[in-house]
């Protein structure tokens, strides 16, 4: 989601005065399909193979707004021979591959038209590795003012490697040496033997990984304001898009008869291993980890010992009720803010305000369960999946690292105070009835990508489909049915905030209410305008405002930016804009057979209290993660669960809230819809 406020605020006049002069929708969507088009191969637009041949980056300086700085260093670094060479794996978490990747964004983010930021995308294509070109050109995408309505294709389908097993993917090249069209079936890794197998479709779910890939590109831990303006509530936000994947996660191994993921210790063993089934286009195939794993001291890395210092560090501050800063000085953290100052120096980003003292216990962690299988590089292995955002959450590891540190975020919220009976009750609002419209029921259905990406190709020779199939999980639509009385005799502007969380453990045992809160998933969160009187607020299950709809394929934003433009048309992507936010698919955990119980809890609340800009009541596309230089909810992510429940019955007391409980199914039916 690319921001106008943002635009207005900060570009300024010289980005508004281009922008006139600007390309269309459809040619920019054409240039962004071209460049990520067969990124491994040459590129395919004649006039981009024009620019790569014949632009020289630092000839017209006034073509950037920061007269050339950004340019002149990635030259630099190009004629002095120090980028990493084309062909070869490429990890965020490596510094020097993600100072490069920046180096490309920054040059992007720069460019005060369209035409020069395509002419540098085609210059570095040729000339810089796969891998951070197409990071340099999503990030830059989804921040730069002049690709508001760019619509990224999805990621499964440019670098289908990242997302899709080897077997498959070696089916795809034999398919394209025989020339023949070909769908392949994918599955998921493990088996049954595998108990973790049982919730593989949730952490190997492409839309999922891609969701995980692009909130960390919405906000990157390596984002500073000057590229732009400053990101909202980033450390809440990463807390919470966290705590939401793995309550999910817990959700998903309920229904599966699983017992909730346990948190890592680094004292202890990691007891799943696991087998990836899945390659680097270069650079072999991810290593796989068996099971109980002792945590060894990674070279160059950390030491297990320096894991367990920072989390001390910042369990001290915690307990404190404070975070030192670099001078010294403190920062309280028993309000609100808290848990965004505490995210900053959790993850790190560079908000945070000590990564001396308090380290980057996540990003950290996620390169020492990356390495466990070779800590010493005796086996010149390349990263593991916890080292990319696309792959992270096939381990089983990585839900446990989520669930160690969403409990030290919940050792900071259970120290804030309850919030009492005032401070929750909305005076003359009443919600006097919820239903479902429809059943609460989910399924899995066959979803087909492309793989034409994965391969090596000749311009030559014309393409043939290449496919994969692959089980998703999906619900059926459903809608709440709100009843809600307005006691105010006036025109009422309200909050709604829709949660659930599963009844009972997989023993059946039912949680307290403080404990099942705490799992609370966010189904949905909109604002309205309640009428005088008795209201009746239908909202769809399609409309939830934490979930985004399947970007389409490749192919369709290709053949449908052609048709733009040959016709002169109009391209309107508006709906796929923002592809942050969990898959809509994923919005039911699967439920079982027999009806897994959930508590349901609609929160209705003062909107003009909660509101943080004006108007919230008419937009429906406004929410995700929150970008648009300001996030729109004025109260904390997950409110009013995020915090210690002293005494429940409050939550009964309030008229404004509706407890029920309701049913999720799954009858275990299995779609399939290709040939
Ligand atoms: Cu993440």
């Amino acid at each position: 989601m690319k921001s106008t406020l943002l635009l207005l605020a900060v570009a300024g006049a010289a980005l508004l005065s281009v922008a006139s002069a600007d390309a269309s929708n459809a040619q920019k969507q054409h240039d962004v399909n071209f460049l990520l088009w067969k990124v491994n191969e040459h590129l395919r637009d004649e006039k981009h193979k024009e620019y790569a041949k014949t632009f020289d980056p630092e000839a017209d300086k006034s073509h950037y707004s920061d007269n050339g700085e950004a340019v002149h260093r990635l030259m630099k670094e190009l004629k002095d021979n120090r980028l990493l060479q084309q062909k070869h794996w490429f990890s965020l978490f490596n510094d020097r591959h993600r100072e490069e990747a920046i180096m490309l964004f920054d040059v992007f983010m720069h460019c005060k038209d369209w035409e020069t930021a395509v002419k540098n995308a085609a210059y570095f294509r040729d000339r810089m590795n796969e891998g951070e070109f197409v990071y340099a050109v999503y990030a830059a995408v989804i921040h730069h003012p002049l690709a508001e309505h760019v619509v990224l294709p999805p990621l499964y389908e440019v670098t289908p490697h990242m997302f899709t097993n080897t077997e498959v993917i070696q089916e795809a090249y034999a398919a394209k040496m025989r020339q023949t069209p070909t769908k392949i079936k994918s599955t998921f890794t493990g088996t049954a033997r595998n108990k973790e197998q049982r919730v593989a479709y949730f952490g190997e779910d492409i839309g999922m990984n891609t969701h995980h890939v692009f909130w960390h590109l919405e906000f990157p831990f390596w984002w500073q304001d000057s590229y732009s303006h400053k990101l909202d509530r980033k450390g809440e936000n990463f807390y919470w898009v966290h705590n939401q994947l793995t309550v999910r996660f817990d959700a998903e191994r309920i229904s599966n008869y699983l017992e909730p993921v346990e948190e890592l210790h680094w004292d202890k063993p990691i007891h799943d291993g696991f087998a990836p089934h899945t390659s680097y286009k270069y650079g072999g195939a991810f290593p796989s980890r068996p099971d109980n794993v002792e945590f060894e001291d990674v070279d160059g890395v950390a030491r297990v010992r320096d894991m367990i210092i920072i989390e001390s560090r910042i369990r001290d501050a915690i307990a404190h009720g404070f975070i030192i800063k670099e001078d010294g000085s403190h920062i309280d953290i028993m309000n609100d803010r808290g848990a965004d100052v505490l995210g900053d120096v959790i993850e790190s980003s560079l908000y945070s305000p000590n990564a001396q003292y308090y380290g980057a216990l996540h990003n950290t962690a996620h390169i020492m369960l990356g390495r466990q299988t070779d800590p010493h590089g005796k086996y010149n292995m390349p990263p593991g999946v916890m080292e990319h955002f696309e792959t992270a959450t096939r381990d089983p590891g990585f839900f446990r690292l989520h669930k160690y540190m969403d409990n030290i975020f919940r050792e900071h919220k259970d120290s804030l105070p309850s919030y009492t009976f005032d401070e929750l009750n909305f005076e003359g609002v009443h919600v006097t009835n919820v239903a479902i419209d429809g059943t609460l029921e989910t399924y899995f259905e066959d979803f087909e990508y492309s793989l034409l990406n994965a391969v090596d190709d000749t311009e030559e020779i014309a393409d043939v489909d290449i496919d994969t199939y692959v089980p998703r999980l999906d619900h059926k639509d459903f809608s709440y049915n709100i009843e809600i009385n307005n006691e105010k005799g006036s025109e009422t502007l309200a909050t709604i905030r829709i949660f659930a969380w599963p009844r009972q453990d997989n023993n059946g045992v039912e949680f307290s209410f403080d404990d099942g809160r705490w799992q609370a998933i966010e189904l949905d969160k909109f604002w309205v305008k309640l009428s005088p009187g008795n209201n009746n607020i239908v909202r769809k299950s399609a409309d939830s405002s934490v979930t985004v709809h399947d970007v389409p394929s490749f192919k369709t934003l290709m053949e449908k930016t052609e048709a733009a433009l040959s016709s002169g048309g109009d391209l309107d992507l508006h709906e796929f804009e923002s592809a942050t936010g969990l898959p809509n698919r994923f919005l039911l955990p699967k439920g079982n057979q027999n009806g897994m119980e959930f508590d349901l809890l609609v929160c209705v609340t003062d909107g003009e209290a909660d509101a943080a800009m004006p108007d919230l009541h008419t937009k429906d596309d406004f929410m995700h993660y929150g970008v648009n230089g300001v996030y729109p909810d004025k109260r904390p992510h997950g409110y009013p669960f995020d915090r210690h429940v002293e005494d429940e019955r409050i939550f009964e007391q309030v008229t404004n809230f509706h407890h029920s409980h309701v049913k999720v199914y799954h009858h275990g039916e299995h779609i399939h819809h290709h040939d």
